[in-house]
């Protein structure tokens, strides 16, 4: 496993959080989630081969609203995360850039892990590598193959020029009658979003062009690893995710997570595996997506290099609990472009709820506060509506400062008051 960042402090609060409604993307619905004490949380991770930008952060951000609420509701909370630390894109960047790619997959999940510290988002329970989880991968393909459900492709020239070998094992997505109850797509534009998204519609001899790659066979000058009776070679990109969601939290998970570019082809294929695996359904309760943060008019992304970046920002001096905040005051569904007046704003915010706090003391308004915050985060994670909160109880803190003198209010000098304790424990933001 790869090793985790390190916890920020969570602050407990009084009496208990509310359960968590969501937003679920197969079915169009805000449903409750997490019925059970223990809820199970798979997000998906980075590709490792440039540095964690705002974006990403939101994403993160967004689940860890998810788990601070459960948490505060009395939830177990069972989180899962991965990192792509081997696959096309990554290996591409390494071979452009003259880098051994271990050492940039490295070097990036560190400055990730970094950015998460800043941000105080919650680690993960298990952080698993896509390498550390090639036994789980070879296993369910043996196991898909076996049941008729996956197919080796015979060996072909490229269309391009040059051949492919023998062996790569793929997943027929249409033996899951489920497929394509994630992203509820018609066919022709699952076939146009697959082809921008990593997939191969087009590769001869596939029994159907959604169908995807499960096991991509050695190729010479490509990393490869023992698959057994599969041969030497590396896992494709959906079925990593699906088998370690299913080694680390088991079927029926409570939500999927991540961000909105991986409805299709990623979520849905990871279910349709799933279910095939499992040999039952729901492979996740609730499919939870996070929309796309843009820069000048396109989604932040590390193919399109239009990113800002979480570390340049900190290097620039900006403080994490604003980029924290100017991420929280967009509600996590929609997709919103930077600006940097988003961190002056944030800026200014966060000196206002400061002054607020340094104002007052904890009383009936405070109190209000706390239940404002839990209602608004258990409402499909209104964290703008959280932030408008905060902002409403410190507006009214600073029009009427407390008549007891600063020297005999009620707790003793250091300790906190909940206002700043329920901004902390649920929004995560560091006033
Ligand atoms: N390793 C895969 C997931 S298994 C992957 O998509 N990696 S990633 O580095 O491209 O993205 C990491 C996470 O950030 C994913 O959940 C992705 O959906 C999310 N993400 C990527 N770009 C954006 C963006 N512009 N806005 C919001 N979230 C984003
Ligand atoms: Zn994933």
């Amino acid at each position: 496993m790869t090793s985790r960042w390190p916890a920020p402090p969570l602050p407990l609060l009084p009496d208990r959080g509310l359960p968590v409604r969501l937003y679920d993307t197969a079915t169009g619905f805000t449903v409750p989630t997490a019925p059970d004490r223990v809820a199970r949380m798979y997000v998906c991770g980075i590709t490792p081969y440039d540095a964690t930008h705002l974006g990403h952060a939101t994403t993160y951000i967004a689940f860890d609203l998810l788990n601070r609420a459960w948490r505060d509701g009395g939830h177990d909370v069972r989180y899962v995360q991965n990192v792509t630390d081997v696959d096309d894109p990554l290996l591409e960047r390494a071979a452009a850039t003259g880098r051994d790619w271990r050492e940039l997959a490295g070097e990036q999940t560190d400055l990730f892990a970094d950015d998460m510290v800043a941000l105080a988002v919650l680690p993960p329970d298990s952080y698993v590598g896509a390498v550390d989880a090639i036994p789980l991968v070879v296993e369910a393909t043996q196991r898909l193959l076996a049941a008729g459900h996956a197919y080796p492709l015979p060996g072909h020239e490229r269309p391009e020029g040059g051949t492919e070998p023998d062996g790569d094992i793929y997943f027929s997505v249409h033996a899951d009658p489920r497929f394509g109850s994630i992203s509820g797509l018609d066919e022709a534009s699952m076939i146009e979003v697959f082809a921008e998204r990593g997939g191969d519609p087009e590769r001869p001899g596939k029994k159907h062009p959604l169908d995807c790659l499960l096991w991509r066979v050695a190729r010479p000058g490509e990393p490869s690893w023992d698959g057994g009776t599969l041969g030497h070679g590396r896992p494709g990109w959906h079925i990593e995710c699906t088998a370690i969601a299913l080694h680390h939290l088991g079927m029926t998970f409570d939500v999927q997570g991540g961000g909105s570019d991986l409805v299709f082809p990623h979520h849905e294929m990871g279910a349709a595996e799933g279910h095939l695996l499992a040999g039952s359904w729901p492979y996740a309760r609730a499919y939870a997506h996070v929309g796309m943060v843009g820069l000048d008019g396109h989604k932040m992304s590390k193919s399109r290099g239009n990113l800002v970046l979480v570390s340049q920002l900190r290097r620039d001096g900006a403080e994490p609990a604003a980029i924290r905040l100017a991420i929280l005051s967009h509600h996590y569904r929609s997709d919103w472009e930077w600006t940097p007046f988003a961190l002056d704003r944030a800026n200014l915010r966060l000196a206002t709820w400061r002054a607020a706090l340094a104002a007052g003391d904890s009383g009936p308004a405070d109190e209000h506060l706390l239940l404002a915050l839990r209602e608004r985060l258990a409402d499909d994670l209104d964290a703008p509506g959280a932030v408008k909160a905060v902002d409403r109880w410190a507006a009214s803190q600073l029009a009427a400062p407390p008549s007891v003198p600063q020297d005999d209010r009620r707790h003793p000098v250091g300790a906190e008051r909940l206002a700043g304790l329920a901004i902390r424990a649920l929004l995560g933001v560091e006033v």
